[in-house]
């Protein structure tokens, strides 16, 4: 019987921070777990290398369901960002060994294809609402069905979501930068882009919003009522969702669609928000959620309801990530969209990805696994680089939800 020989945690930061599990098995088969935390990633690190490496050693690889119930239960801690990513990281990596024992692509083993390609959408974003448009347009020229529109609130420093340079990366100080909010400022002024961006270019795309936790649940009636005729796609994170009651307000007054998920870590975090569909895309993701085993017991009991997926897929999420997502996505019924926003060419030196886009889609590899291999060379050139997400401040100093 084959067995688990080994198991590192590799730390890089190629423009980014990055945390990878490598499984090598006594055959000389390997497997790879993206378990990066953004802004906490090295406690992932430890949990992994202190406390599951040495539970590993030995174990047969080919048994994914129970090594995860093992790690789970076995922790006696229930759930949390921090076991679930490193639960997910083992998950993910053990399905990448059993794709190439299997000599197939991982979706292959989930059932195979449901759909041709994975539906994406991208992060278009402005410093004005000029800006922005012009934002729109180069992705709709790229080839996009499906944009994500953010520009800066007027007098609000750092608005989530508009990027500087190239490249949108909110986790950029080595220390929290403070960034202030305004919510009155934001309500009256995000429907008014929104409108110009339908105005522009007409409602033959999709229009998604990300607000990003920002609101209480009747300000994100308020929102949600206010743009709907623009016909979003959705409306993301309207309100923060530790009580996930707190949805059924918003529900009774918009029927503007709401998507959650992406800072959760387990089915129980999601449960009422699907089973009272409450929600109509759950974003939880492969690295934050248990992995694959975790994430499709998710959106199998979203499918009951007639949730659909819609996965997290910023920059913190590892090409590791992106090419389980895409494994997953292209496989379960329930599919979505799936956020897209693609990784700097420093990243791909690191992690080779088969991944595709083309016409709006990403593709998966036909690789055995998951398709992608880690460049060890190219990663002791990027150290880790401590790096933390900003907080929120109200105008008289009090603490909000970035
Ligand atoms: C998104 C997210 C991200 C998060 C980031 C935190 O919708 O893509 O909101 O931008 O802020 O992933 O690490
Ligand atoms: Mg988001």
């Amino acid at each position: 019987m084959s067995t688990i020989e080994r198991a590192e945690v590799l730390i890089a930061s190629p423009g980014r921070n990055f945390v990878t599990l490598r499984i090598t098995t006594s055959d000389g088969v390997t497997g790879l777990g993206d378990a990066t935390l953004n802004g906490r990633e090295l406690a992932v690190a430890s949990y992994l290398r202190d406390h599951v490496v040495p539970l590993l050693i030995g174990r047969d690889p080919a048994r994914i369901e129970d090594t995860w119930q093992y790690l789970y239960r076995g922790a006696y801690w229930r759930r949390g960002p921090v076991t679930m990513t490193a639960i997910a990281a083992v998950d993910t990596a053990l399905w990448d060994i059993k794709g190439k024992v299997a000599d197939l692509p991982v979706y292959q083993l989930l059932g195979g294809r449901s759909r041709d390609g994975v539906m994406v959408y991208s992060h278009a974003s402005g410093a004005d609402t000029a800006e922005l448009l012009d934002d729109v347009a180069r992705f709709l020229d790229l080839g996009y069905l499906a944009v994500r529109a953010q520009a800066a609130v007027p007098n609000v420093k750092g608005t989530y979501g508009v990027r500087k340079g190239a490249v949108y990366e909110p986790a950029a100080t080595a220390l929290p930068d403070e960034q202030p909010w305004n919510t009155p400022a934001y309500l009256d002024f995000a429907p008014t882009y929104l409108a110009a961006v339908r105005e522009r270019f007409g409602f033959g795309f999709h229009l998604l919003h990300d607000v990003h936790h920002r609101l209480t649940p009747i300000e994100a009636a308020r929102f949600g009522k206010s743009v709907e005729d623009l016909r979003l796609f959705w409306m993301e994170d309207p309100t923060p969702a530790e009580n996930q009651e707190a949805f059924r307000l918003i529900r009774r007054h918009t029927t503007t669609p709401i998507a959650v998920g992406e800072n959760l870590s387990s089915i129980w975090d999601v449960q009422h928000l699907i089973t009272e569909q409450l929600i109509d895309y759950v974003r939880t993701t492969v690295v934050h959620a248990g992995g694959i085993t975790h994430l499709r017991r998710i959106f199998d009991l979203a499918a009951l309801y007639q949730v659909r997926t819609g996965s997290h897929g910023a920059t913190d999420l590892s090409p590791v990530s992106m090419a389980a997502a895409v494994h997953v996505d292209i496989s379960v019924p329930n599919f979505g969209i799936q956020e897209h926003m693609g990784h700097t060419p420093e990243v791909a030196e690191v992690f080779r990805s088969d991944v595709r886009f083309e016409n709006g889609m990403l593709h998966p590899s036909d690789a055995p696994g998951l398709g992608v291999e880690y460049d060890d060379d190219a990663a002791a050139r990027f150290p880790y680089d401590p790096r933390y997400l900003p907080v929120a401040r109200l105008a008289d100093g009090s603490m909000h939800d970035w």
